[in-house]
């Protein structure tokens, strides 16, 4: 049995699969145009994506997808800062995609329960931040950075070094105080990586899973343009190979599915764990 241990004494019972809704507070987002930019707009989204059953509602104010230029500490925590505090307040549980110390911090402050960085705490002072806080956290492999990633993405190995390198940043953590309960680890599907190299690595999930010490498995594939690649179609029209993706994750060990689409992703995983014979994620 695997229990994620999350800030405030919560608990996550990962036996089964769990829903991250994805809640991007950006004006450029490229999936929802900005769509909830606005306060009441993000809180009203979160509502329904927690309705759908999305257990983690995942803030991010710096949109990471290929291409996205940088934004400031500051202007992403003026962002992220007041959906984080109000979804606190509601007692969703709430993670916060950021890579800055100067957001992570006070968002821990806020109450964040997990904290999602694309960039594996590698910015100074983020290890630290986290380190000095009880929330749990997610590390990402990426190549690059996002605004170059997709331009030349090269490996000899990709389920070799990314397991490698998750490895040694799980390394890292515990070193630095973070508990192994405590972490969850990503392969970053779409960061640095052409289409051969994500699907070496949703075909390598279960090796990369071992290579990083048996830690839980988030996986981020809705709307991604893998699906595009595959499918022919534009970011709107990528559900059903969104869908199909999520499972094969799952098969391959997932246990949290980073979505836009919550309701969605909620029925398949239902289905695929009925299958399965495995129990839905449970706050312990
Ligand atoms: C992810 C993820 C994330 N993805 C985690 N956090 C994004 N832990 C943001 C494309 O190829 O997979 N895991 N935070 C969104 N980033 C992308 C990357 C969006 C690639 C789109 C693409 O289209």
């Amino acid at each position: 049995m695997t229990t994620l241990t999350l800030a405030g004494g919560r608990r996550l019972d990962l036996a089964g699969p769990a829903v991250m809704g994805v809640l991007n507070v950006t004006p450029d987002s490229f999936s929802d145009g900005g769509r909830n930019y606005l306060l009441d707009d993000a809180l009203r989204a979160a509502d329904v994506m927690s309705a759908a059953g999305a257990v983690f509602i995942d803030v991010g104010g710096e949109s990471t997808r290929p291409g996205a230029a940088p934004v400031s500490a500051d202007e992403e925590l003026r962002r992220v800062l007041p959906v984080v505090r109000a979804l606190v307040a509601r007692g969703a549980l709430v993670s916060l995609d950021s890579s800055k110390p100067e957001v992570i911090t006070p968002c821990l402050e806020a109450g964040v329960h997990l904290v999602n960085d694309v960039r594996a705490l590698a910015l100074p002072g983020a290890l630290e931040a986290v380190a000095a806080g009880d929330a749990a956290v997610c590390l990402m492999h990426m190549q690059g950075d996002p605004e170059s990633m997709q331009r030349a993405p090269r490996y000899d190995d990709p389920v070799a070094e990314v397991g490698a390198f998750l490895a040694a940043r799980v390394a890292a953590c515990v070193a630095a105080g973070i508990a192994r309960d405590r972490l969850v680890v990503d392969p970053g599907f779409g960061f640095g990586k052409t289409l051969a190299h994500n699907l070496a690595l949703l075909r390598g999930l279960p090796r990369v899973a071992a290579l990083a010490g048996g830690l839980p498995l988030l996986a981020g594939l809705s709307r991604k343009s893998m699906i595009g690649a595959l499918t022919g179609r534009p970011v709107g029209e990528r559900l059903a190979g969104g869908l199909a993706l999520a499972i094969a994750a799952l098969e391959g060990g997932a246990r949290i599915i980073r979505t836009h689409d919550v309701a969605e992703t909620v029925d398949a995983l239902k289905v695929w764990q009925t299958f399965r014979g495995a129990a839905p994620a449970e706050e312990a």
